[in-house]
């Protein structure tokens, strides 16, 4: 009941701003509806786990721009899940406080405190998670220092819970520097620190960097992690792009470290920390940055300003065979029976699966979005020999979904 109470209590806020539509207050919203279909998240044709699920979310945001640098920003956002045989309680978090800061900027100095979206880089550590239904949020702060060639960040945060769980979720701070501009590309290095007593892991440092630039008619982007502390982990990324005319061309590589004992002794699997996986290990959400050896290859047709088309073709494997296998959001996934995908042993092989995406996008209006996708992924070694381990035949998995986006 928390949340409605906090919602309501942003809608009161709402209410003069709205007075002042004409002076320095600004107003956005969105809407946007999404039915999926999944077929065989567990891989066992003879268990039947089709689903087909609708979901809606209504934001309302406004900005009041104060003077003297100052300006002041809350969003509210309503979203639900509209599931004929369980919610998934992930999807929906009703009527609560999506952003609610005070900000101060400067040329030279920015300052944002209270309910805050982090994003930095292309998001494969750090994202808002814009795909899920719910997304994500931090409550804390956020200091920025722009120094000229570049931006040094640092922020002190805590994972906003729904509607506010401050002091549960374990302390998120780090400093993030981007240089949009060094030797002809964009580069980002970053110090990391979670922190939670209360978890299983309370202490692990992060420490990276992303790099992105273009050289002739190509494109090129990197980027590693260290973790250390109370994990001992890596992971990297290689991507390299070409764009033909309307086509854009991208092949890559991603790689994170995994544990041959996950959950015993020393961690060695790469933790994923807050990010939006869905743009990068395929859009069915069956991976996530940890325990992987991903090759892709992606196409993208932009055809005029009304569609895009785009393909991805994803090729996994486990980095080390005695881990699990975890899914987008960070969890192992799991055959029929809920048991996790993970063979103890090694010898179900490391090869995954492979992924075919179809994805297409039509903006008929410049406020209105369509958007429909598709998805098969093939089960392979590892998959099929943790099955016949449990006396189950594996096969192939399929994803659909549609979805629509109003904005204003
Ligand atoms: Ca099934
Ligand atoms: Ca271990």
């Amino acid at each position: 009941m928390r949340n409605w109470r906090i919602g309501l209590g942003g809608l009161l806020l709402l209410a003069p701003l709205a007075q002042a539509a004409d002076g320095p207050a600004t107003f956005d919203a969105q809407v946007r509806l999404r039915m999926e279909s999944r077929d065989n998240r567990d891989f066992n044709r003879a268990a039947d786990d089709q689903r087909t699920h609708f979901m809606s979310r209504l934001r309302l945001g406004t900005t009041y721009q104060a003077g003297d640098g100052w300006s002041f920003r809350a969003l509210l956002q309503d979203s639900r899940s509209w599931d004929p045989v369980t919610k998934v309680p992930a999807n929906e978090a009703q009527v609560e406080v999506q952003e609610l800061y005070a900000q101060y900027k400067s040329p030279q100095l920015g300052v944002t405190f209270g309910r805050l979206p982090l994003l930095y880089g292309k998001e494969r550590l750090i994202g808002t998670f814009e795909w899920s239904n719910v997304g994500r949020r931090f409550d804390g702060f956020k200091v920025s220092w722009n120094h000229g060639p570049g931006q040094l960040d640092f922020f002190l945060t805590e994972l906003g819970g729904s509607p506010a769980t401050f002091a549960q979720n374990g302390e998120f701070a780090g400093f993030y520097g981007t240089w949009p501009k060094l030797a002809g590309g964009q580069t980002e290095g970053y110090l990391l620190w979670n922190h939670d007593q209360s978890a299983a892991l309370k202490n692990f440092l992060t420490i990276g960097g992303r790099r992105e630039a273009k050289f002739g008619r190509y494109r090129y982007e990197v980027e590693a992690a260290g973790q250390v502390g109370d994990v001992h982990a890596y992971a990297a990324t290689v991507e390299l792009g070409r764009q033909l005319g309307p086509v854009g061309l991208t092949a890559g590589y991603a790689l994170a470290s995994g544990d041959s004992t996950p959950g015993v002794g020393s961690t060695k699997t790469f933790q994923n920390l807050f990010p939006t996986n869905h743009r990068h290990y395929g859009m069915m959400d069956y991976q996530g940055w940890r325990n992987i050896h991903n090759v892709y290859g992606k196409a993208n047709w932009q055809a005029g300003k009304l569609f895009n088309l785009e393909g991805q073709f994803h090729a996994f494997w486990l980095a080390n065979s005695r881990d699990f296998w975890y899914g987008a959001g960070g969890a192992p996934n799991a055959t029929t029976g809920a048991a996790a995908y993970r063979d103890p042993t090694g010898a179900a092989g490391s090869e995954v699966g492979q992924e075919i995406d179809l994805v297409v996008t039509a903006n008929p209006l410049p406020w209105l979005q369509l958007q429909g996708g598709y998805g098969h992924f093939f089960s392979g070694g590892f998959i099929n020999a943790v099955n016949a381990t449990n006396g189950l035949t594996a096969s192939d998995s399929d994803f659909i979904y549609f979805s629509l986006q109003g904005k204003y």
